[in-house]
Parts: structure tokens; C-alpha cells; sequence
């Protein structure tokens, strides 16, 4: 991809929310992006990117959406509410000077709970397309802070939603919702039609937002969408969800760097993949003619118990899991050295026991379905996770996917 020499020249590593702060060059006067030549061959041809708005851009699926969009040519815009020093780790690769996306992408700091600023934004970017995926995204510590969560989750979908009716209706949107909708459900696997049942604040805070979304879509007729995303992993998982806290404690055990792992409830059982795939679901959400919800999911679902088996049986560890309840304990069968115990403080007043979804409609009207699957998950985090202890807790290299760069 290759920019503007205006935008090639500026830089753009920060700038805020308020409109004063943001650079104004080259700036797109409608809902696609600033032109852009491109030489072929010697025939210039001339295209208008597309021009995408990421909220929570610097959280794990945030920056793979970010690098999917750049991939397909789109000029990135994204929001944080984060302070950073020189930018944010996760999206190192795409602003550090040797980018060849450095030019195509913007940072903006802010907080979606501030309409009037929520809305100069958008007034500026002028998005054609707006992804939501900011918000406090812990179930575990939505119990401990049920209010701001709620704020995060279900309030900001309302300003988000606002502000798009406030700036251009015909700005499409993808609200980040969540399997954990579904919390108590008996039904397995869970569909798009399957009813909610959500079991803790942070479950009900995204059955707002998800509700909202439906509700806007239908009163205003605005192209707003939900994926109802289940987790999704990857190497830039934050620390405090369990995948990345198993790995990354297998592999400093492996090393010898750490005795033994605390788990809360290992019987608990996800439908995992990987937030790659995920990213790519949420962008063909938005290139449909009509707005639908869709369930995003492998369709597998395995316990906290085998996740973390296979997680240690990838460094090279067998594990062998005996007592039950709070006694339980994992056993590094060649050594007979306890590796996992059940700590309670990890457990939860209430959650979903199984999650596991149908992607059907996401494979018959998206052609979507995940490419990734959990060994190879496993075993890219086994990777990331041995080369930041080699090289200091820093962000693997990362190549972006179908880009040349
Ligand atoms: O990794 P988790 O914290 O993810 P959780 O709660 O399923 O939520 C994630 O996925 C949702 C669906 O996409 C998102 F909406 C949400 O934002 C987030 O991304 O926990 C997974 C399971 C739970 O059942 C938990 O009880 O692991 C269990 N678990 C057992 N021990 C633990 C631990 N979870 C954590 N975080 N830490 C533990 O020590």
C-alpha cells in the first residue's frame, strides 16, 4: 500500500480525541478515504481507500483488526483509552518507523464515554466504518467492579450508537458482543437465536449493548451489527485471561523459573479460537448489503483441565490431574512435583459451565470459518511466550497476514 506523500510526511504516532490535536492533513472529505495514487506498471491508477474507525484498538483484537484492515488497503484509525510512551506494544509493528503501514494508520486516546468528544472524532475521521471493541473485557473482575463495567460496556454501545446518528447514518457498525449472553443456558451449542441468560454484570452489560444494537437497527434502520464473539485467543492475549496465564506458567515451569500454577475452576469449559480468525469474521460483517447478528465460534469446546494439558504437553510436559474440588492438583508425571493447584480466589460467584456455538450462518452467508485451530493456538503462544523470556517481555515479531510486509 502506498500513501499520499502528504500522509507519507506526517507523523502519526498520537494524537487525541479533541479535534485540535489531530493532524488534518490529507484529510477525507466523505465517508471513504483520502485518494491515493498507485503506480502499475507505469499506468497510474488511481483508488480511495476505505476509511475504519477501531475502538479498543490497542486491546489483543483491536490490533488483529487493525492488521487485517491495513492488509486490505483500508487507512486505520484507532481509538485507546490507554496512555502509552512511544506507542503501544501490540501495535508496535504497525507504527514503528520501518512500517509500511506507519503512514496508514492513526492513534487517537480518548474515552467512548465522552459523547461530545465521541463525536468530533467521528466528525473528523469520517469512518465508513466503525468497529466497537472497547470496554473492560474481565467477566472475573466485572463482579468486583460491576458499575464501571456496566459504563463500558452497556453505555458506551448508547454513545457510540448516538454519535453515529448524530454525525452520518451511513456509517456501518460492528459491536463486539459476547457468549457470555448466553451464561446459563442449556442449550449447546448456542445459535443466534438461542436465548440469553446472562450470569454476571459483565454478561449483562453486553446483553445491553448486544440489545441495543438490535434496537437501533430497527427503529433508525442504521447498519449496526453484533458478533457474539467467543473467546479468542492468541499470542497478545492479556495475562490475566486463563490461556495466557497456563502458557505462559508452563513455560517459565519448563525453564524452571516458576514451581506451580494457580487455577480457579478447571472444570469450566470454552469454545476457544483464535482472534486472527476472528477479525476476519467481524470485517465480512460489515461488506454484506443487509445488517445481521452472527455467532463467531469454532464449534469446539474443551475444559480448563485439558487446556492446560495440552498447554504443558507442548513444552514438553505430562500431567496427571488427582483429588477433586478444591483439592485437586496436577502432577508433573515425570518428576512428581505438584505444577497446578485450585486456588478459590479464582472462582467466580457464577458463569457459564459450557460455552460452545454454532457458526453455521457465518459459514453459509460469510463464507467464515476458522482457520486456526487449538494446537496451533497452543503452540503459537508456547513460541511468543519462550521468545519474550529470550528477549524481554516484548511483543513477538509479527508479520501481517496476506500483506507483503
Ligand atoms: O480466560 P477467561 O478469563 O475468559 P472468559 O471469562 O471466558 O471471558 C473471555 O471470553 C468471553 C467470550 O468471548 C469474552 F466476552 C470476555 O471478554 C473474555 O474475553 O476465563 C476462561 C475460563 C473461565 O471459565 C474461568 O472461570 O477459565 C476459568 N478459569 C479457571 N482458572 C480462570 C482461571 N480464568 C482466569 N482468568 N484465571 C484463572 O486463574
Amino acid at each position: 500500500m502506498r500513501a499520499t506523500s502528504t500522509r507519507e510526511s506526517s507523523t502519526r504516532e498520537s494524537s487525541t480525541m479533541a479535534p485540535k490535536h489531530i493532524e488534518d492533513d490529507a484529510r477525507p472529505s466523505s465517508c471513504v478515504g483520502a485518494r491515493v495514487e498507485r503506480g502499475d506498471e507505469g499506468a497510474a491508477a488511481t483508488t480511495t481507500p476505505k476509511v475504519a474507525l477501531v475502538l479498543g484498538v490497542t486491546g489483543q483484537t483491536g490490533s488483529y483488526l487493525t492488521d487485517l484492515l491495513l492488509s486490505k488497503g483500508y487507512i486505520v484509525h484507532g481509538l485507546t483509552h490507554s496512555t502509552w510512551q512511544n506507542y503501544p506494544e501490540r501495535l508496535r509493528h504497525v507504527m514503528c518507523a520501518s512500517s509500511p503501514f506507519r503512514s496508514s494508520f492513526v492513534l487517537h486516546q480518548g474515552d467512548i464515554l465522552e459523547f461530545e468528544a465521541l463525536v468530533r472524532l467521528f466528525e473528523h475521521v469520517k469512518p465508513c466504518e466503525i468497529y466497537n471493541l472497547a470496554a473492560q473485557s474481565s467477566v472475573h473482575l466485572s463482579f468486583q467492579q460491576p458499575l464501571s463495567t456496566v459504563k463500558s460496556v452497556g453505555l458506551g454501545v448508547f454513545n457510540v450508537i448516538e454519535a453515529i446518528r448524530t454525525v452520518n447514518q451511513a456509517i456501518k457498525l460492528f459491536q463486539a458482543s459476547s457468549s457470555e449472553i448466553f451464561g446459563k443456558t442449556k442449550v449447546f451449542p448456542q445459535r443466534e437465536t438461542t436465548p440469553p441468560c446472562p450470569c454476571s454484570p459483565y454478561a449483562n452489560a453486553k446483553l445491553m449493548a448486544h440489545q441495543a444494537v438490535i434496537m437501533h437497527r430497527e427503529a433508525y434502520g442504521l447498519y449496526a451489527v453484533s458478533g457474539i464473539l467467543y473467546n479468542h485467543e492468541s499470542s497478545r492475549r492479556g495475562a490475566n485471561f486463563v490461556t495466557q496465564k497456563i502458557v505462559t506458567a508452563a513455560v517459565r515451569i519448563k525453564h524452571g523459573l516458576q514451581q506451580q500454577v494457580e487455577l480457579g475452576n478447571l472444570n469450566s469449559r470454552r469454545d476457544w479460537g483464535h482472534a486472527q480468525d476472528f477479525v476476519v469474521c467481524m470485517w465480512k460483517m460489515l461488506q454484506l448489503d443487509e445488517p445481521e447478528d452472527f455467532i463467531v465460534a469454532t464449534g469446539k469446546t474443551h475444559t480448563v483441565r485439558q487446556f492446560v494439558t495440552f498447554a504443558f504437553k507442548a513444552v514438553g510436559i505430562d500431567v496427571e490431574f488427582q483429588n477433586s474440588g478444591t483439592e485437586e492438583i496436577g502432577i508433573n508425571k515425570a518428576t512428581g512435583e505438584v505444577i497446578v493447584k485450585v486456588d478459590p480466589k479464582y472462582f467466580r460467584p457464577d458463569e457459564p459451565i459450557q460455552t460452545v456455538g454454532d457458526s453455521t450462518k457465518a459459514f453459509e452467508l460469510l463464507q467464515w470459518q476458522p482457520e486456526i485451530d487449538l494446537a496451533q493456538l497452543i503452540e503459537e503462544m508456547v513460541t511468543a511466550c519462550e521468545w519474550r523470556l529470550i528477549h524481554g517481555d516484548k511483543q513477538t515479531p509479527t508479520r501481517i497476514r496476506g500483506s507483503a510486509g
